[in-house]
């Protein structure tokens, strides 16, 4: 069983979302996703619309995803991807090059992001809306 591992926020879940947790899936048989607590987002400067545990429920009923896991630092990739015995790490690439230091525990790919989509964007326009 081939078992891959991605990282995000994942807030406000969108198109692009989906189509990286599906394309990451395809890279091998068993998806975990480590997903950015609310505590962890705030020192990443990120500030989620929803909680820890509403982005987790929603990541749940994903069909690609097979377990999701508290992402609390940045310096647990190491050990998660040794933790959980994994085969493949895989990020957007906005992130390419960031985690090249994983290259010596597991293959490490890059998936091209969707552009023009992101929880930022669909944030502001559900904003503009209710203020028409
Ligand atoms: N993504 C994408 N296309 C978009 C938006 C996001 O492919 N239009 C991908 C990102 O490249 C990332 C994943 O979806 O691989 C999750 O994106 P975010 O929730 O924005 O995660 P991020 O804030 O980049 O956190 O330790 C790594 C960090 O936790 C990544």
């Amino acid at each position: 069983m081939k078992r891959v591992i991605t990282y995000g926020t994942f807030d406000t879940l969108h198109h692009g979302h989906i189509r990286l947790l599906r394309r990451a899936k395809a890279e091998g048989d068993f998806l975990v996703v480590a997903l950015s607590t609310d505590e962890f987002n705030a020192t990443k400067g990120k500030s989620a619309e929803f909680s820890f545990a509403e982005r987790k429920y929603d990541l749940e009923a994903i069909r690609y995803v097979d377990l999701v896991i508290p992402e609390n630092s940045w310096d647990q990739k190491v050990k998660d991807v040794q933790l959980f015995d994994i085969d493949t790490f895989v990020m957007g690439d906005d992130w390419k090059g960031d985690f090249d230091f994983l290259k010596e525990h597991c293959e490490v790919v890059y998936l091209e992001r969707t552009p023009s989509i992101s929880s930022t964007q669909i944030r502001n326009t559900m904003k503009n809306k209710e203020k028409a």
